[in-house]
């Protein structure tokens, strides 16, 4: 059976080539594509097929606007040609398709109602509709289905902006009508503009997560800070809800003054995959769909992968960001004896749209336990973090990460691991030391139920003081 689940799918994908190196050493495969946890909204040209492949992503986001423009479109469940579709999926994409409240059924039936509970039992209808012909058991094209796009901006003239009650609602008539045709499908909550928008903790403590596969969220430019980027886990919790996260759209655009003024669009949005790429890892987001492949007007332009007004030619760097930085990352024992690639390996954190990366951290640090060098990190009291993306990792499999510390004055080094929870991201082991002048061992242990984690070695301190760590390794059973 082709289909794929939105949870489960990242694991099977990653269960055929994994092939662990046994015990006391794990090294992942170089190049393993991250798919299809990876993904891009779309629309269709003849060439998409090829474009995803060549870039290394594989799941695909169907555009919006599609269903209920009533434009012939390739794509669009009113008009869609199956066989289109399944040559997407028999090459193991994962379609997703977002269903607008707005706008007419697959029968050309009006969804809108002024009678709200009329409108809900309309837009399940509708959902029956499409699932039955698109997402029937056996027979699944479109696996994934978002409940319309960002309610909590995207006011209609007639009828204002959707309430986040009525948000919750409508994905609960969308849920049901999944659970009728095929429960297998996988519906996300109607997903909000950014991750710490107040409409989603609204839907959130209304219970929304008792009615969705994963609660949506969108994710831009600087929202993928830690104090921003962590708001869905905080409310999933206050409400006890276990329910994984998705992103449907995230990216961060060219020749705009979003980013810091002193780096160029094109440094800025290199920089920005690679930090995007880590805090989702690190945050536990069960998929990643970015904004956009080949844009369709000015304004999306800006955010492309492709540029459609050259002949679809790669617009870089962001294009190689996905395609050589997304997509395969590896990891092997960091002893620290070759130089850190800042974008592929070790990320020392900061802002998103800080004016120039973090000097602070030394890679090539003259103390080793191994070798001849180490990471030095100077202490402050607020903590400082590198991270890395463990991939490729045994869900289910007890994991243990081992670093080897040193410590100067008030120094304390720390060693976290991050983001294995598809269901908790904001789960972490962590054990912190005080060892001055001395090697001692920090060790955490976890079972993920991501196919990675994030490796995050710290240093904090009351008052001055320095951490060294050498010989980071990551074991499953
Ligand atoms: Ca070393």
């Amino acid at each position: 059976m082709r289909f794929l689940t939105l949870c489960a799918l990242s694991t099977l994908a990653f269960a055929a080539p994994l092939a662990l190196a046994q015990p006391p050493t794990y090294s992942a495969p170089r190049g393993v594509p991250d798919v299809p946890w990876l993904g891009i909204n779309a629309s269709w040209n003849p060439n998409l097929r090829a474009h995803l492949n060549d870039m290394g992503v594989k799941a695909i986001r169907l555009n919006w606007g599609w269903i209920e423009a009533g434009k012939p479109d390739g794509f669009a469940p009113r008009y869609a040609d199956p066989k289109k579709l399944r040559e997407f999926v028999n090459d193991g994409f994962v379609l997703t398709v977002g269903l607008m409240p707005r706008g007419a059924d697959l029968e050309g039936n009006t969804i809108e109602d002024p009678d709200f509970e009329k409108w809900v039992t309309n837009y399940k209808n509708y959902a029956r509709q499409v699932m039955s012909r698109y997402g029937r058991k056996g027979d699944v094209l479109i696996s994934s289905y978002l409940v319309g796009n960002e309610p909590d901006i995207n006011e209609v003239p007639s009828t204002g902006f959707l309430t986040p009650y009525q948000s919750f609602r409508l994905t609960k008539a969308m849920w049901e009508a999944k659970m009728e045709i095929n429960p297998a499908l996988q519906v996300q909550s109607a997903p909000v503009s950014r991750p710490d928008v107040q409409y989603l903790r609204d839907m959130i403590e209304l219970g929304v997560a008792n009615y969705c596969d994963a609660i949506g969220i969108h994710a831009y430019v600087d929202q993928l800070d830690d104090a921003r980027f962590r708001a869905p886990w905080d409310w999933l919790r206050g409400v006890g809800a276990k329910k994984p996260v998705s992103i449907s759209e995230g990216g961060a655009p060219l020749r705009t003054d979003w980013g810091p003024k002193e780096m160029t669009d094109v440094a800025w949005r290199e920089r920005w995959h690679a930090l995007a790429y880590l805090q989702a890892k690190r945050f536990g987001y069960s998929r990643y769909l970015l904004f956009t492949n080949d844009g369709g007007d000015a304004w999306t332009d800006q955010w492309a992968y492709r540029d459609r007004h050259k002949n679809q030619a790669p617009i870089e760097t962001a294009y190689s960001a996905v395609k050589n930085g997304m997509t395969k990352r590896v990891w092997n024992v960091a002893g620290f004896e070759t130089p850190n690639d800042a974008r592929m390996e070790w990320i020392p954190i900061g802002p998103i749209n800080a004016p120039r990366d973090p000097d602070w951290a030394d890679f090539a640090a003259k103390t080793a336990r191994s070798g001849k060098q180490s990471l030095h990190i100077p202490a402050t009291f607020t903590a400082r973090y590198v991270k890395r993306i463990a991939p490729d990792l045994k869900p289910g499999k007890r994991t243990t990460v081992t670093a080897w510390v040193q410590t100067e004055g008030h120094g304390e080094a720390i060693l976290q691991a991050q983001g294995w929870n598809r269901t908790g991201g904001l789960d972490e082991r962590a054990q912190s030391k005080k060892s001055v002048g001395k090697w001692t061992r920090l060790r955490v242990s976890f079972v993920p139920t991501n196919p990675w984690a994030v490796v995050s070695l710290g240093a904090k301190a009351s008052a001055q003081g320095a951490v060294w760590f050498d010989d980071v390794s990551i074991e499953q059973d």
